[in-house]
Protein backbone atom coordinates (compact mmCIF):
# COMPACT_ATOMS: atom_id res chain seq x y z
CA UNK A 1 0.00 0.00 0.00
CA UNK A 2 1.27 3.78 -0.80
CA UNK A 3 2.58 5.40 2.44
CA UNK A 4 2.35 9.14 2.02
CA UNK A 5 4.65 11.06 5.05
CA UNK A 6 3.27 14.44 5.37
CA UNK A 7 3.16 17.05 8.24
CA UNK A 8 -0.28 19.68 8.84
CA UNK A 9 -0.37 22.87 7.15
CA UNK A 10 2.50 21.96 4.47
CA UNK A 11 2.79 21.67 0.94
CA UNK A 12 1.87 17.56 1.63
CA UNK A 13 -1.72 18.49 1.63
CA UNK A 14 -1.21 18.79 -2.00
CA UNK A 15 -0.45 14.91 -2.73
CA UNK A 16 -2.83 14.13 0.01
CA UNK A 17 -5.66 15.60 -2.21
CA UNK A 18 -4.69 13.76 -5.57
CA UNK A 19 -4.53 10.77 -3.38
CA UNK A 20 -7.84 11.10 -2.48
CA UNK A 21 -9.22 12.40 -6.09
CA UNK A 22 -7.79 8.87 -6.96
CA UNK A 23 -9.48 7.01 -4.32
CA UNK A 24 -6.15 5.25 -3.48
CA UNK A 25 -5.96 3.14 0.09
CA UNK A 26 -3.58 4.66 1.50
CA UNK A 27 -1.31 4.86 5.32
CA UNK A 28 -0.27 8.18 6.40
CA UNK A 29 2.99 8.67 8.66
CA UNK A 30 2.60 12.22 10.45
CA UNK A 31 6.06 14.83 10.71
CA UNK A 32 5.70 16.61 13.48
CA UNK A 33 7.37 19.64 12.44
CA UNK A 34 7.24 21.30 15.95
CA UNK A 35 9.32 18.38 17.20
CA UNK A 36 11.61 18.69 14.17
CA UNK A 37 11.22 15.15 13.21
CA UNK A 38 11.98 15.95 9.95
CA UNK A 39 15.16 16.22 10.84
CA UNK A 40 15.22 12.80 12.92
CA UNK A 41 17.04 9.61 11.13
CA UNK A 42 13.76 7.45 11.02
CA UNK A 43 12.75 10.06 8.89
CA UNK A 44 16.26 10.74 6.49
CA UNK A 45 16.18 7.49 5.80
CA UNK A 46 13.06 7.93 3.82
CA UNK A 47 13.60 11.26 2.21
CA UNK A 48 17.36 12.33 2.85
CA UNK A 49 15.95 16.09 2.18
CA UNK A 50 14.27 16.40 5.44
CA UNK A 51 11.31 17.66 3.63
CA UNK A 52 7.45 16.37 3.12
CA UNK A 53 5.63 15.03 1.06
CA UNK A 54 7.82 11.83 0.28
CA UNK A 55 5.27 8.77 -0.69
CA UNK A 56 6.53 5.17 -0.39
CA UNK A 57 5.36 3.12 -3.28
CA UNK A 58 5.83 -0.50 -4.13
CA UNK A 59 9.09 0.48 -6.67
CA UNK A 60 10.44 3.07 -4.15
CA UNK A 61 10.05 6.59 -2.42
CA UNK A 62 9.26 9.39 -4.16
CA UNK A 63 9.79 12.89 -3.60
CA UNK A 64 8.79 16.54 -4.70
CA UNK A 65 5.43 17.26 -5.17
CA UNK A 66 4.98 17.43 -9.23
CA UNK A 67 6.63 13.61 -9.25
CA UNK A 68 4.13 12.51 -6.73
CA UNK A 69 1.91 14.40 -8.23
CA UNK A 70 1.86 12.85 -11.74
CA UNK A 71 2.78 9.38 -10.38
CA UNK A 72 -0.17 9.09 -8.87
CA UNK A 73 -2.55 10.37 -12.14
CA UNK A 74 -0.41 7.66 -14.35
CA UNK A 75 -1.14 5.26 -11.54
CA UNK A 76 -5.32 5.89 -11.30
CA UNK A 77 -5.59 6.96 -14.64
CA UNK A 78 -9.14 6.62 -14.38
CA UNK A 79 -9.57 8.74 -12.06
CA UNK A 80 -8.37 11.82 -14.78
CA UNK A 81 -6.55 13.61 -12.71
CA UNK A 82 -4.67 14.15 -15.67
CA UNK A 83 -4.25 14.37 -19.76
CA UNK A 84 -1.67 10.96 -19.00
CA UNK A 85 -1.99 10.29 -22.93
CA UNK A 86 -1.82 13.72 -24.73
CA UNK A 87 2.20 15.31 -24.34
CA UNK A 88 1.47 18.49 -24.81
CA UNK A 89 -1.18 18.56 -22.12
CA UNK A 90 0.45 16.73 -19.82
CA UNK A 91 3.26 19.11 -20.24
CA UNK A 92 1.13 21.86 -19.59
CA UNK A 93 0.09 20.20 -15.97
CA UNK A 94 3.70 19.68 -15.44
CA UNK A 95 4.80 23.64 -16.17
CA UNK A 96 1.88 24.64 -13.93
CA UNK A 97 3.25 22.77 -11.34
CA UNK A 98 6.35 23.10 -11.95
CA UNK A 99 6.28 27.31 -11.36
CA UNK A 100 3.92 26.36 -8.05
CA UNK A 101 6.98 24.13 -6.97
CA UNK A 102 9.61 26.09 -7.77
CA UNK A 103 8.89 29.29 -8.11
CA UNK A 104 5.54 30.41 -5.70
CA UNK A 105 6.42 27.80 -3.10
CA UNK A 106 10.37 29.15 -2.79
CA UNK A 107 8.72 32.94 -2.70
CA UNK A 108 6.68 31.98 0.10
CA UNK A 109 9.28 30.24 2.07
CA UNK A 110 11.52 33.40 2.01
CA UNK A 111 8.65 34.49 4.84
CA UNK A 112 10.11 32.09 7.51
CA UNK A 113 13.12 30.04 6.07
CA UNK A 114 14.89 32.90 4.87
CA UNK A 115 17.50 30.85 7.06
CA UNK A 116 18.15 28.57 3.85
CA UNK A 117 19.75 30.80 1.85
CA UNK A 118 21.70 33.58 4.28
CA UNK A 119 23.11 33.79 7.59
CA UNK A 120 23.11 37.45 7.90
CA UNK A 121 20.10 38.21 10.45
CA UNK A 122 19.40 41.36 8.36
CA UNK A 123 19.41 39.45 4.90
CA UNK A 124 16.95 37.42 6.65
CA UNK A 125 14.90 40.07 7.85
CA UNK A 126 14.80 41.44 4.24
CA UNK A 127 13.90 38.15 2.29
CA UNK A 128 11.05 38.05 5.13
CA UNK A 129 10.00 42.11 3.93
CA UNK A 130 9.97 41.36 0.33
CA UNK A 131 8.23 38.08 0.56
CA UNK A 132 4.86 39.52 0.08
CA UNK A 133 5.46 41.02 -3.02
CA UNK A 134 7.58 38.42 -4.52
CA UNK A 135 4.43 35.74 -3.65
CA UNK A 136 1.81 38.72 -4.86
CA UNK A 137 3.78 38.58 -8.08
CA UNK A 138 3.64 35.07 -8.81
CA UNK A 139 -0.41 35.29 -7.37
CA UNK A 140 -0.76 37.78 -10.29
CA UNK A 141 0.79 35.73 -13.35
CA UNK A 142 -1.53 32.72 -12.23
CA UNK A 143 -4.59 35.52 -11.93
CA UNK A 144 -3.69 36.44 -15.07
CA UNK A 145 -2.26 34.23 -17.69
CA UNK A 146 -2.32 30.56 -15.84
CA UNK A 147 -5.51 30.37 -13.86
CA UNK A 148 -8.32 29.54 -16.74
CA UNK A 149 -11.17 28.88 -15.15
CA UNK A 150 -12.98 27.79 -14.05
CA UNK A 151 -10.16 24.79 -12.81
CA UNK A 152 -6.58 25.97 -13.57
CA UNK A 153 -6.79 23.84 -17.26
CA UNK A 154 -9.93 25.04 -17.80
CA UNK A 155 -12.84 22.72 -17.72
CA UNK A 156 -11.53 19.79 -16.34
CA UNK A 157 -10.49 19.46 -12.69
CA UNK A 158 -6.68 18.36 -12.81
CA UNK A 159 -4.01 17.82 -10.50
CA UNK A 160 -3.14 21.39 -10.50
CA UNK A 161 -6.48 22.90 -8.28
CA UNK A 162 -5.09 20.69 -5.28
CA UNK A 163 -1.96 22.21 -5.76
CA UNK A 164 -2.86 25.93 -6.23
CA UNK A 165 -5.31 25.41 -3.03
CA UNK A 166 -2.17 24.07 -1.08
CA UNK A 167 -0.52 27.34 -1.65
CA UNK A 168 -3.61 29.56 -1.72
CA UNK A 169 -4.29 28.95 1.39
CA UNK A 170 -1.57 30.45 2.93
CA UNK A 171 -2.09 33.77 1.27
CA UNK A 172 -3.22 35.27 4.08
CA UNK A 173 -0.26 34.43 6.05
CA UNK A 174 2.04 35.38 3.37
CA UNK A 175 0.57 38.85 3.67
CA UNK A 176 -1.17 39.28 0.59
CA UNK A 177 -4.59 40.11 0.72
CA UNK A 178 -6.97 37.55 -1.98
CA UNK A 179 -9.08 40.85 -2.90
CA UNK A 180 -6.13 41.49 -4.76
CA UNK A 181 -6.85 38.12 -6.85
CA UNK A 182 -10.25 37.35 -7.34
CA UNK A 183 -9.93 34.53 -10.22
CA UNK A 184 -7.33 32.51 -7.43
CA UNK A 185 -9.91 33.34 -4.54
CA UNK A 186 -12.75 31.96 -6.74
CA UNK A 187 -10.86 28.85 -7.37
CA UNK A 188 -9.89 28.77 -3.46
CA UNK A 189 -13.92 28.59 -2.57
CA UNK A 190 -14.57 26.07 -5.04
CA UNK A 191 -11.73 23.85 -4.40
CA UNK A 192 -12.32 24.11 -0.77
CA UNK A 193 -15.94 22.46 -1.56
CA UNK A 194 -14.65 19.34 -3.13
CA UNK A 195 -15.43 16.25 -0.96
CA UNK A 196 -11.90 15.06 -1.52
CA UNK A 197 -10.58 18.03 -0.12
CA UNK A 198 -12.63 18.22 2.66
CA UNK A 199 -11.51 14.35 4.05
CA UNK A 200 -8.35 14.96 2.91
CA UNK A 201 -8.09 18.18 5.52
CA UNK A 202 -9.59 16.43 7.84
CA UNK A 203 -6.92 13.77 7.83
CA UNK A 204 -4.42 16.76 7.87
CA UNK A 205 -5.76 17.67 11.08
CA UNK A 206 -6.75 14.36 12.41
N1 LIG B 1 10.20 21.02 -3.52
C1 LIG B 1 9.59 20.27 -2.46
C2 LIG B 1 9.52 21.16 -1.23
C3 LIG B 1 9.22 20.36 0.00
C4 LIG B 1 9.25 21.27 1.22
O1 LIG B 1 10.00 22.24 1.30
N2 LIG B 1 8.42 20.91 2.20
C5 LIG B 1 8.38 21.70 3.42
C6 LIG B 1 6.95 21.78 3.92
S1 LIG B 1 5.91 22.77 2.85
C7 LIG B 1 9.21 21.00 4.47
O2 LIG B 1 9.20 19.80 4.56
N3 LIG B 1 9.94 21.77 5.29
C8 LIG B 1 10.68 21.22 6.38
C9 LIG B 1 11.90 22.00 6.71
O3 LIG B 1 12.23 22.96 5.99
O4 LIG B 1 12.54 21.64 7.70
C10 LIG B 1 8.20 19.80 -2.88
O5 LIG B 1 7.53 20.53 -3.59
O6 LIG B 1 7.77 18.71 -2.51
Amino acid sequence: MLELYFASDTCALASMIALEEAGASYETHKIDFAAATQKAPEFLAVNPKGRVPALVTADGVLTETPAILVYIAQTFPDAGLAPVDDPFRLAKVQEFNSFICSTLHVAHAHRMRGYRWADDPAAIAEMQRKAPDAVAENYGLIETSMLRGPWVMGDEYTLCDGYLFTLSRWLEDDHVDPGRFPKVSAHRKRVRQRHQVIRALEREWA
